[in-house]
């Protein structure tokens, strides 16, 4: 085995003509001399202030890490809510989310490198001690492959490279001897049977004890795995098999690239999203840089940089190429087609892109890097968090957020890479709104829906693994971390693997696939890494003159198609036609929409149908034009869809010692007081006598003045109303009684009245699955007087007491101080106003996208037809059958309260089977994104 910082380079397979990839070896490494050249821009932020911040990040780790250990391991991972361990099969199945918990302290082991980088050494050899200790790799659990390897592979490998870091400076570890590597080795080995397909691209789950296929292994029947699943291996392979000598392991991941590389669409030069794993055909055609795709590209790389060879590096370059020509329209990176690339295949974004500016400090192309990491911090700075997914125009599509590194990721890179201190002031704010609105008393909590503020039980290791790890990062400098992180690469869950691993046990035999394919020329080192002086020929405000024209591009946002009318109408070409201008009567529109390809179907009932054949078009432009139209029309729908339906409230509980930090999501009435025109309302709670309210209550009395908690069950919701609105209460708050339920794992709906009119009803009503009920049950049962507001949108803390539990006065006060202790300096809670959410849609659960759009034409159409888009493909009949999204909808409103037809999100929503395809595709991306990647 190499010393460690021995071999820094590549190894003798470096090219000549590359003497610059040497600084690609990590982002940090790109762009030193940037920082400084750096002399004007956005104010430097001083040593105290980034110490200040570095300190506070260190603070906040503790939290989150101390509230794991104390209440959570050895499970799996926290759930900061309920305060105790996630531990699969004990809690409700979140489907294939839960597939990366293998009962093997999933956190602790994502967590042990950052115990380095934050210096907290000592923590690290306990930490050490305890994996060792504790952890079974033996379960009889189905886990993900994807997840195993990048998370618990990577988590005991970025261990031992620091754990063997440690040792050799003689201080720590000393009696360390590679025990996490052979936990590591054996790992390794559970997962290799996962590999066992003709093509070499691996299940995507395996069970820890039994393999695959064996009936007791419960797993090997499926199909297909997605790109990123199968292409993000390398790294942790290669170093697996250079650590130990075991060539066995880099053969495997290597043989999976090399069959994705031969798979790749060959005119586009793109991957899909998801591949069959026996016959290697493309499941998913569509292609982008995120969800599903997005760590395949950075582990090619990543692998030239760890690996030094060059196959990685052409094939990242022909891939790169593609994105540039094809998915980037900076500052947007838009999903297109791998067999027609010129169209797009959506109209939103997913959260997992934002890693993407990072790869490209990496790759030394920084311009988009800079645009693209801009528009998202703009999209932050809207909704505080990035959602999972968003529009072109930057509405929020998917609002869940679960406190996902990737951006603080790219901000981290990006700072190496321009040295200008308006990244740190980004960084500043992620650590405000962690703080502000993520953390609870027991940890962080991910953000169920970011444009209410509300909670989901939920902390991911990744936060842990990565997000401490960048955010410490991006305020250190050089000596306050005590190892030279540039020695080092970053996995994909940012677990650090030495670079000296390039020269050692060089065993394995390289297919070079490549070149049949790619004529090698120097071009192909054009873009990668090139040398500081050329990026910033003596402009020291490089980045921020990038950033200057992209300044109000969300705030502004204009849908692309108008930028298409402007600039026809400056060429004095007819401008496309609108989706919203469109009247069928028009024949004027009906030619154009002719041109483009798009046909009008009358159908028996009146209704009309619109499809695209791309082909019959008169021209590409044209064919583009009627893509977009299509887009827009679907959209459009959508859109006034959405505004049919009453958006989801928030239940805030804002008692000692909660004070505001937990906040719940709530689904709304179709009565009573509407909370989103007027101010919030704010009281203790009670429950009420009859618990199910459907009598005169027995204990008036005790809900007077107060908010009644009041059982779902046994009589409509607007009868409970009456009841303790009769009884004094100021507002009540219905309790699922199915037990277990939770608004993680069921789609939100809204009460509906009785079908009587319910003017009478004036108090506010919101609805709480079991287990977000069982949060403020379970509060009463501890502190007896729990006071919440019930509102449209989480409404901030007092300022004043934030200062004093968000702003440590020192590190150790910081550090020693829980968050009950700090939370408990004030009783007084003045709550601040806040503008009602910017969007009037709902969309927390994939599931309640509403699919249909069918009586909004009025609208669109003075004819009052319904439109029906789909998109470039041929549909025939409305009377689809309804998808299981409309089932799940038809489900919800079945019970014996909800029976009015207006009760679930989108039941009003006639289903139409082609708009739902287009529906479906986005909600299979979104549970493809949950099933294969967090
Ligand atoms: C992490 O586990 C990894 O970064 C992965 O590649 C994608 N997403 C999550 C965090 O969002």
């Amino acid at each position: 085995m190499s010393e460690p910082g021995g071999g820094r380079g590549f190894g003798s397979s470096v090219p000549q003509r590359a003497p610059w990839s040497l600084v690609a070896a990590t982002a940090a490494l790109c762009l030193v001399s940037a920082t400084s050249v750096w002399t004007a821009g956005a104010s430097p932020m001083s040593r105290e202030e980034k110490q200040k911040l570095g300190n506070q990040v260190l603070e906040m780790f503790d939290h989150a890490y101390g509230n794991y250990m104390e209440h959570a391991y050895p499970a799996d991972e926290l759930m900061p809510l309920t305060c105790r361990g996630r531990v699969r099969g004990q809690e409700p199945s979140r489907g294939d989310v839960d597939d990366a918990l293998g009962k093997f302290s999933l956190t602790l082991i994502d967590s042990l490198d950052t115990l380095v980088v934050l210096n907290k050494t000592k923590e690290f050899e306990d930490a050490v001690r305890k994996v060792l200790r504790d952890v079974n790799l033996d379960n009889d659990v189905v886990v993900s492959v994807f997840e195993t390897n990048i998370r618990v592979l990577g988590g005991l490998l970025g261990g031992h490279s620091l754990a063997i870091m440690l040792k050799e400076k003689g201080e720590y570890m000393q009696w360390y001897n590679d025990e996490l590597l052979q936990m590591a080795k054996q790992l390794g080995y559970k997962l290799l049977p996962a590999f066992n397909t003709t093509s070499g691209l691996p299940y995507p789950r395996i069970n820890l004890k039994f393999g695959i296929r064996k009936p007791e292994a419960r797993t090997g029947t499926e199909t297909d795995t997605c790109t990123a699943c199968a292409g993000t291996l390398i790294l942790e392979f290669a170093a697996l098999s250079r650590f130990t000598g075991a060539t066995i392991f880099e053969e495997y991941a290597r043989k999976a690239l090399d069959f994705l590389w031969e798979k790749r669409q060959r005119s586009s030069n793109l991957v899909g999203v998801t591949i069959n794993i026996h016959t290697g055909d493309w499941v998913r055609k569509d292609s982008g840089v995120g969800a599903g795709i997005d760590s395949y590209y950075e582990y090619l790389l990543k692998a030239y940089v760890l690996l030094g060879d060059d196959s990685f590096l052409e094939r990242f370059n022909t891939h790169y190429d593609a994105i540039m020509r094809y998915i980037s329209q900076p500052p947007l990176l838009l999903d297109v087609h791998i067999h027609k690339p010129m169209l797009n295949a959506r109209t939103w974004m997913d959260a997992l892109l934002a890693f993407f500016p990072g790869l490209q400090v990496l790759k030394g192309d920084i311009r988009p890097a800079i645009e693209t990491h801009e528009m998202l911090y703009q999209v932050i700075k809207k909704h505080n968090f990035l959602p999972e997914a968003f529009t072109t125009d930057f509405r929020v599509h998917w609002a869940q957020h679960p406190l996902r590194p990737e951006f603080a990721e790219s901000t981290y890179f990006l700072y190496k890479a321009t040295g200008d201190p308006y990244y740190l002031e980004v960084g500043k704010t992620l650590i405000e709104n962690l703080n502000k609105y993520a953390r609870v008393p027991c940890g962080f909590a991910a953000m169920k829906d970011v444009r209410t503020g509300s909670h989901e039980d939920r902390m991911d290791s990744f936060f842990l693994a990565e997000m401490f790890k960048y955010l410490y990062l991006l305020f250190a400098d050089k000596e306050d971390v005590i190892f030279d992180i540039e020695d080092y690469i970053f996995t994909t869950e940012a677990h650090l693997l030495p670079l000296w691993l390039s020269t050692t046990n060089q065993r394995i035999s390289k297919k070079n696939t490549t070149s049949e394919y790619t004529e090698l020329d120097d071009s192909n080192f054009d873009w990668t890494c090139p040398n500081t002086q050329i990026l910033f020929p003596n402009d020291p405000l490089y980045a921020q003159s990038i950033r200057e024209p992209l300044k109000n591009v969300v705030d502004k946002s204009c849908p692309r198609g108008i930028i298409r009318v402007e600039e026809s109408f400056r060429s004095g070409a007819k401008p496309p036609l609108r989706a919203r201008d469109f009247m069928a009567t028009n024949p004027e529109h009906l030619e154009i929409l002719k041109k483009m390809g798009v046909s009008l179907i009358h159908l028996k009932d009146g209704r009309v149908q619109l499809v695209q054949h791309a082909i019959q078009a008169a021209s590409s432009i044209d064919a583009e034009d009627g893509l977009r139209f299509m887009q827009e029309m679907i959209e459009l729908s959508s859109q006034q869809q959405k505004e049919q339906q009453l958006p989801p409230r928030a239940v805030q509980i804002v008692s000692h010692p909660f004070f505001g930090r937990v906040v719940l999501t709530a689904g709304p009435a179709q009565f009573g007081l509407d909370l989103s025109k007027h101010k919030e309302t704010r009281g203790f709670v009670a429950s009420s006598k009859p618990y199910n309210g459907c009598s005169e209550l027995t204990n008036p009395e005790a809900v007077m003045g107060k908010i009644a908690l009041i059982q779902r069950g046994q009589c409509m919701f607007a009868e409970k109303a009456r009841n303790i609105q009769n009884a004094g209460a100021i507002g009540g708050i219905v309790i699922d009684d199915n037990e277990g339920s939770s608004s993680d794992t069921a789609p939100l709906f809204q009460m509906a009245g009785d079908g009587r009119d319910t003017d009478d009803i004036t108090i506010p009503m919101l609805f709480l699955f079991s287990k977000e009920g069982s949060i403020i049950l379970d509060a009463i049962r501890e502190y007896e007087e729990v006071e919440v507001l019930l509102s449209d949108k989480a409404k901030d803390r007092d300022p004043e007491m934030e200062n004093e539990e968000e702003q440590p006065s020192s590190e150790n006060d910081s550090q020693n101080q829980s968050a009950e202790q700090i939370a408990s300096g004030s009783q007084e809670v003045d709550l601040v106003d806040q503008e009602p959410p910017e969007e009037s849609s709902l969309n927390s659960h994939p599931e309640s996208l509403s699919p249909a759009v069918t009586d909004n034409a009025a609208s669109i159409s003075p004819s009052e037809q319904n439109f029906n888009p789909t998109e470039n493909h041929e549909t025939t009949s409305l009377d689809g059958e309804c998808t299981d999204l409309d089932n799940q909808l038809q489900e919800q409103s079945e019970t014996e309260e909800d029976s009015n037809p207006n009760v679930s999100w989108g039941k009003k929503v006639q289903p139409i089977d082609s708009i739902l395809a287009d529906w479906n595709e986005d909600i299979e991306a979104f549970e493809m994104m949950e099933k294969d990647e967090l």
